[in-house]
């Protein structure tokens, strides 16, 4: 007979697995074929099989880099190469997908011709901090494909298009955040059962933070809108719940999943080295601008939502401010030279 009186109970017996949750989710999905739910299963077994690669990298010798340098001219770290040659496959052999786009391909990639969905994804952000055990993860979007011809360049969408997006976060312990659309939700692995259990539902980005996150050894090559914003959050304020606590992981996952959880707001602007900002519009802001969206925050490039901007090309960069309603609009004032 199972204890169900202990303070610990098996997940079994209390937590709805993310292969359930979907399916929850499609019985409202009139229609729905279970290509859908399919296709997230599929994300699901990558991100475990990326996930028991990275808990041993130390020991399975795949720290370092391979030696190659990716379409961005980054050296390729080999757990990078690694988790993008698992989510291609694993995507590809759902037959559910008819094009991809990853930080690790140099072009966008037909799949399956008749594949109803289009994905995106970082396979390994963070990846320069895999070497000192700091957290990373896997960033992920779906598209709907298009009724008709579909190309290489069909992914390139406004974020307002996206079906569903998320992330795992390789941390403490491993989570996927994920919406389809119907707010935002985290799951956690049990690592003893193998599977993801929901952990927290309906996560909410609450309306202002006590942290800002921002790489503050860029401060001379910004703007000086920005510079000013990053002066206001450091000066003292009572009233106003000055200074911030200043949070920087160097992981987008990482530090969006805390500013997410707890509110504050994450800035990689626009600088005089990256006069488009660093990060990447299609798999790396879109799923965080949907996301954060879905918990009732914000996601601009400073002036515009991101969910508005289309990408020119599968890496397009884009300055990426996301974060607590309030905060956000704090920041959009100095960048427009206006501060209150
Ligand atoms: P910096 C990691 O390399 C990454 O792509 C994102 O995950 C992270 O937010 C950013 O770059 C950190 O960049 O210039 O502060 O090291």
């Amino acid at each position: 007979m199972v204890d169900t009186k202990s303070s610990f109970r098996p997940p079994s017996l209390v937590g709805t697995t993310l292969e359930e949750h979907i399916l929850l989710g499609m019985r409202g999905a009139p229609g729905a074929t279970g290509d859908f739910a399919s296709l997230l299963n599929a994300l699901s077994l990558a991100v475990r099989i990326i996930n028991a690669r990275v808990r041993a990298a130390g020991l399975a010798g795949v720290f370092g880099y391979t030696g190659e340098t990716n379409v961005h001219g980054e050296q390729v770290q080999k757990l990078d190469e690694y988790a993008n040659e698992v989510l291609c496959t694993v995507i590809e052999r759902s037959g559910r997908c008819a094009v991809i786009a990853s930080e690790e391909l140099a072009e966008a990639r037909m799949c399956n011709p008749d594949g109803n969905y289009m994905v995106a994804f970082d396979p390994l952000d963070g990846s320069s901090n895999i070497d000192v055990n700091v957290s990373i993860g896997t960033i992920f979007s779906i598209f709907r494909a298009p009724e008709g011809v579909v190309s290489t360049t069909s992914l390139l969408r406004p974020g307002r298009e996206l079906i569903a997006a998320g992330y795992a976060v390789y941390g403490s312990s491993t989570t996927i955040v994920l919406s389809t659309g119907q707010g935002v939700h985290e799951f956690t692995l049990d690592p003893s059962a193998g599977e993801f259990f929901l952990s927290r539902p309906n996560l909410r980005c609450p309306t202002r933070g006590k942290t800002y996150s921002i790489n503050e050894g860029n401060f001379a090559s910004w703007s000086k809108g920005i510079q000013r914003w990053s002066q206001f959050v450091k000066s003292e304020d009572k009233a106003l719940g000055l200074p911030m606590g200043h949070r920087y992981v160097g992981s987008l996952v990482a530090d969006a999943h805390r500013t997410l959880l707890k509110g504050g707001i994450f800035a990689y602007p626009a600088d005089r080295k990256n006069a488009e900002g660093k990060l990447r519009l299609l798999y790396e802001a879109q799923p965080m601008a949907f996301l954060m969206e879905q918990a009732g925050g914000l996601a601009t490039d400073g002036v515009r939502d991101i969910l508005d901007i289309v990408p020119t090309d599968p890496h397009a960069k884009v300055p990426l401010i996301l974060g607590s309603h309030d905060d956000v609009k704090v920041y959009k004032e100095f960048a427009a030279g206006s501060p209150t």
